[in-house]
């Protein structure tokens, strides 16, 4: 381990093991390790074409078929996923603290998988399809085999229970972020590039209310520029480096 990495490991344990209530943070870049695309960068495509294009509304409204293929080859690929080292760290610090959210931008059910309690989805899950005008949902698991499944109701379109750009967030996931940024006196943002909002500002804020801001990434973000420290590595490796050291 060089001398700057230990360094920065140990100033971000202290943070940790001097605090009573943490939140934190996590992006695509927690799930890299376990085979899950990212969205920006070069994993971030499927059939040549940007991830970033296809999650959207307007994709889905002018080509329904081919936005269900891209997520049902991510449901499908859910199912040979499994959690990595990173993830499992975290479950294991949640129950030091006396309050822990684990705020996640993911839609891929990973941090439940490992053991983790206090979820936050962000950005919803794909392990749940709903009805685009009605109340219906299901088990994305049973969708009905159609390239564009409707829903038994009201027979208009089944969309996955995901969260694109200029929809609104699911209250209670941003009741529970609010929460987090406002009690947190530690904020440790994993694995993410900082540029989609509101998630974006949760560092930021919490900062301006007094907390402490760790960064683990492969690189520097925007959220580097209010990090106390930035621990530059995979999150697979940095997290459980880290746990230990928190004793
Ligand atoms: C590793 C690693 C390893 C790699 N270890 N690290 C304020 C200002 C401007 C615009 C807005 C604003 N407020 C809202 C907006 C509009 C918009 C927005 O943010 N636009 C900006 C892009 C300009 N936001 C919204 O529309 C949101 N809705 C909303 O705010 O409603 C109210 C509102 C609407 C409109 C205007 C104003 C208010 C909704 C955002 C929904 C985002 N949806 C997606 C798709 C989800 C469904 C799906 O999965 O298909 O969410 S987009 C995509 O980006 C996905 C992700 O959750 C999200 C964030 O990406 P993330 O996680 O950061 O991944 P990457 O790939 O970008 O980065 C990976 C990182 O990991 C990198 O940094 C790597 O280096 C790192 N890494 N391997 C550690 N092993
Ligand atoms: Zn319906």
């Amino acid at each position: 381990m060089v001398a700057d990495e230990r360094r920065d490991l140990l100033t971000a344990a202290e943070m940790l093991s001097a605090a009573d209530r943490v939140a934190v943070l996590t992006g695509a870049g927690i799930s890299a390790e376990s085979g899950v695309p990212t969205f920006r960068g070069e994993g971030g495509f499927w059939r040549g074409r940007s991830a970033m294009e296809l999650a959207t509304p307007g994709a889905f409204a002018s080509d329904p078929k081919d936005v269900w293929e891209f997520y049902r080859f991510r449901i499908a690929g859910l199912a040979d996923v499994r959690p990595n080292d990173g993830h499992r760290a975290l479950a294991a610090l949640e129950p030091r603290y006396e309050k822990f959210w684990l705020v996640t931008q993911n839609v891929d059910g990973l941090h439940r998988a490992a053991g983790s309690r206090r979820v936050i989805e962000l950005h919803g899950t794909l392990a749940e399809t709903r009805c685009r005008s009605c109340a219906y949902r299901c088990a994305s698991a049973d969708l009905p085999a159609d390239p564009v499944p409707l829903c038994p109701d009201c027979d208009d379109l089944l969309r996955p229970d995901v969260v694109w750009f200029g929809e609104q967030l699911p209250p209670e996931a941003l009741e529970g972020a609010d929460e987090a940024v406002r009690e947190c006196q530690v904020m440790l943002v994993v694995g993410t590039s900082g540029v989609v909002e509101p998630a974006a500002s949760f560092a930021r804020w919490a900062r301006s209310r007094g907390a402490g801001i760790i960064e683990v990434n492969l690189e520097a973000t925007p959220i580097s520029e209010v990090a106390d420290v930035t621990l530059l590595g995979p999150a697979g490796a940095m997290l459980p480096k880290l746990l230990e050291l928190c004793g």
